[in-house]
């Protein structure tokens, strides 16, 4: 059996990790880190890398008639014990230059774009939208690659074309859409808002395939159902319960400033555990605990 130091870091984000295990395969890694505010945060969620992990899997496996994806195998000799259930050993893909961001509902940088040009990314949208609104249909709003810590660039389609070739801009463009319509469907019918999310593309034999960690709450927006209410913006079905005491006096902490967050009380790790494993149970109807590792 392997262990994770037989397997080369070749890259790192703020909670995953990418390790080369041979010419064709690498081991995708999350951590139980969580980043808030744009810190990762001091305090671990325990088993928030094998709840995502386990996510990404029913993902890969309710889209795979319409995408093929780079997912070799979640349990397999080659996966050390140690990172077991957090861990994806998949195919090593030719990366696509681009962030592949779906859009169902106007938030964050969307809205900022909106309220500013009327339009996202280039793409005109209706009048009279507000921070949270259902877009009249799903957009493509892609982005460039940013370095860690740093926030991803909106960019058109027309730029992306100059970067990868119109053709393979054409089908990334119509898949992300796609991918995220069918995703955003199921989740909607099990009681959460798929708001938008960002996809990673490879080449694999010529072959578009979609890459990463797919449909989790670190790469898309989880809104619950039964809060959402435009004009405002909208509670996070994950992460509303470490926001609300960061900002909440008993953390002493000064969003404004530039210091770090404080440790979150055990009561709130705990219950952003179990917001984890409850989005897992609700939106693929799989019991968490029969999740391996
Ligand atoms: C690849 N990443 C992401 C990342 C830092 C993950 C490169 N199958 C693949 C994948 C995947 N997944 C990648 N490269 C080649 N083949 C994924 C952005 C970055 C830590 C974890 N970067």
């Amino acid at each position: 059996m392997s262990t994770l130091e037989d397997y080369p870091k070749i890259a790192a984000g703020k909670v995953r990790e990418l390790h080369a295990v041979d010419d064709e395969h690498l081991l995708l890694v999350a951590s139980d880190r969580i980043s808030a505010y744009d810190f990762v945060l001091d305090s671990p969620i325990p088993d928030k890398g094998r709840v995502l992990t386990a996510m990404s899997v029913f993902w890969f496996e309710l889209l795979a008639d319409i995408v093929p994806n780079h997912l070799v195998a979640w349990d397999d000799p080659r996966i050390p014990a140690e990172v077991r259930g957090r861990a994806l050993l998949v195919r090593r893909l030719d990366m696509l230059a681009v962030e592949a961001v779906a859009r169902g509902y106007l938030a964050g940088s969307g809205t900022r774009d909106y309220e500013r040009t009327g339009a996202v990314c280039g793409i005109e949208l209706p009048p009279g939208l507000v921070e949270g609104s259902e877009l009249p249909e799903p957009i493509y709003t892609p982005a460039t690659k940013a370095p860690i810590g740093e926030h991803d660039e909106n960019v058109t389609f027309a730029e992306v074309a100059e970067v990868i070739g119109v053709e393979l801009a054409t089908e990334v463009r119509d898949l992300t859409i796609t991918v995220y319509a069918k995703a955003a469907d199921h989740a909607r019918r099990h009681g959460i808002i798929l708001a938008d999310t960002k996809f990673e593309f490879g080449l694999l034999n010529g072959r578009v395939v979609l890459g990463d960690e797919v449909l989790t709450p670190d790469s898309s927006r989880y809104w619950p159902v039964e809060t959402y209410a435009p004009g405002k913006a909208q509670l996070s079905y994950d992460k509303q319960f470490v926001r609300d005491w960061l900002t909440s006096p008993e953390s002493g902490w000064d969003r404004a400033g530039n210091t770090p967050p404080p440790p979150l009380p055990a009561e709130v790790v705990a219950a952003t555990r179990a917001r984890y494993i409850q989005a897992y149970e609700q939106v693929t109807g799989r019991k968490f605990a029969d999740w391996i590792g």
